[in-house]
């Protein structure tokens, strides 16, 4: 079953919505295998943000994404990488749809609270970055039969 990779970001956190996301992706019939409230180091930040080291906004990322702690999360389920990314909505917050989370919580670009792999290449590299092996896990979940 795929897997994907989510992070609460700092404003995400610090503006009490790591429940109401959490909500989101259990109610939708997905399933969490893995989560850790962390702060990120410059290190990993700039590994994770990496793709994006030549733009002007590189700096500004990396300070915003180690302001403060994140909650890392690892998620299965059929289609689940694109469908996070459809509950997410789009990068710009004010060009999210209502219903997404960017689009009903978020207002600028810099602070759009959530993040999604966008591949199934990044989600099984991110993955990889934010959890050691034993820190997934797998297991039978009962509503599965009701969901599948
Ligand atoms: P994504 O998070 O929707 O996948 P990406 O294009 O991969 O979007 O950008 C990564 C993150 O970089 C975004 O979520 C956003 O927080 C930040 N970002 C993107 N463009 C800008 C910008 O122009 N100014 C400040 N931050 C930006």
């Amino acid at each position: 079953m795929e897997k994907t990779f989510l992070m609460v970001k700092p404003d995400g956190v610090q503006r009490n919505l790591v429940g109401e996301i959490v909500r989101r992706f259990e109610s939708k019939g997905f399933k969490l295998v893995g989560a850790k409230l962390m702060v990120i180091s410059d290190d990993l930040a700039k590994t994770h943000y990496g793709e994006h080291k030549e733009r002007p906004f590189f700096g500004e990322l990396v300070d915003f994404i180690t302001s403060g702690p994140v909650f890392a999360m690892a998620w299965e389920g059929e289609n689940v990488i694109t469908s996070a990314r459809d509950m997410m909505g789009k990068t710009n917050p004010l060009e999210a749809v209502s219903g997404t989370i960017r689009g009903d919580f978020g207002m600028t670009v810099g602070k759009n609270i959530i993040h999604g792999s966008d591949s199934a290449e990044s989600a099984e590299r991110e993955l990889k970055l934010f959890f050691g092996e034993n820190e997934l896990t797998s297991y039978v979940k009962q509503d599965s039969d009701w969901i599948y």
